[in-house]
């Protein structure tokens, strides 16, 4: 067979075109909106789609991992600690153990094994798209304001350039330092972000597995995103509590849909 023969150049434009549009219109209406693919925001999704539930991750860069991609100091080497490292090595990613409790990883198979993990639960991708806004109504958090992130470049883009909404049961805030939905309710809503602390490894952790939480209603925020929310400690190069975050956020998503659902039924 001849590579290339009978294949005209709009039917390459129209694979991606109907195949993006017919994505975007099925996802203008969904369970659960994670803003962010970092570490916690993958991490939360991973253990909602694989559920059944239909979840969208949105980010503003073209590449899913947020700061996943390397560990401190731009040195590709993923460090976690006990008992994160048993949801990793379930994705069959090899940990080394460099003290007891205490483990290192390659960051690139890291994230390579579980955006594999996340593509096979299901959930879906919308990259390159920023969200700006957040939508409330009937006194809870009701989706996202999309616009292409290009946009956010060019000058005055907030008000001549309208983004389109999508529609979602539960939004997650994994935006990790800029916590930017929490901040836009924080707005809305009248609550203070503190903006995260100085390093202290051991409080950050534990304190940021501790609050991930639903902050307001249909809002939940996950990962360092927490941490800015609450005021702790930030806890530098290290992913446990980023990955045990993302699974209780995903924990309290799956609550939330499940008490929305019996209500419904009522
Ligand atoms: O920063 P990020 O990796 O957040 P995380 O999951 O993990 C934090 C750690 O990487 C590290 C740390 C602990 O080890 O301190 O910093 O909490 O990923 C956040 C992602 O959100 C995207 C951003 O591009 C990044 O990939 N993001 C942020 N704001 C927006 C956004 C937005 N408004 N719209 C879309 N994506």
């Amino acid at each position: 067979m001849e590579v290339g023969k009978g294949i005209s150049e709009s039917d390459v434009s129209r694979a991606i075109i109907e195949g993006f549009t017919k994505d975007l219109m099925e996802y203008t209406r969904t369970d659960v909106v994670i803003v962010g693919s970092g570490p916690a925001g993958l991490t939360a999704a991973k253990f909602i789609a694989e559920t059944g539930v239909k979840t969208l991750i949105i980010e503003r860069n073209i590449y899913a991992g947020g700061g996943f991609w390397q560990g401190g100091y731009l040195f590709p080497k993923t460090v976690v600690e006990a008992p994160a490292q048993e949801i990793l090595l379930d994705m069959g990613i090899e940990m080394e153990e460099v003290k007891p409790d205490l483990y290192v990883a390659d960051s690139f198979k890291v994230v390579a094994k579980l955006l594999a993990a996340v593509a096979d639960s299901g959930a879906k991708l919308l990259n390159s798209t920023y969200v700006d806004d957040l939508i409330y109504k009937g006194g809870r958090i009701g989706g996202v304001l999309v616009n292409w992130f290009p946009i956010t470049q060019m000058p005055k883009f907030i008000t001549c350039m309208d983004p389109i909404a999508l529609e979602s049961k539960v939004v997650i805030d994994a935006t990790g330092h800029e916590a930017s939905m929490a901040t836009r309710a924080a707005k809305v809503l009248g609550f203070e972000i503190k903006g995260h602390g100085h390093l202290n490894v051991e409080e950050a952790e534990r304190e940021v597995v501790k609050n991930t939480k639903e902050i307001a209603p249909g809002l939940i925020t996950c990962g360092m995103a927490t941490a800015s929310v609450f005021g702790t400690p930030r806890m530098g190069p290290i992913f446990g509590g980023m990955i045990l975050s993302g699974r209780k956020a995903a924990e309290t998503a799956l609550e939330i849909l499940k008490s929305k659902a019996i209500a419904q039924e009522r």
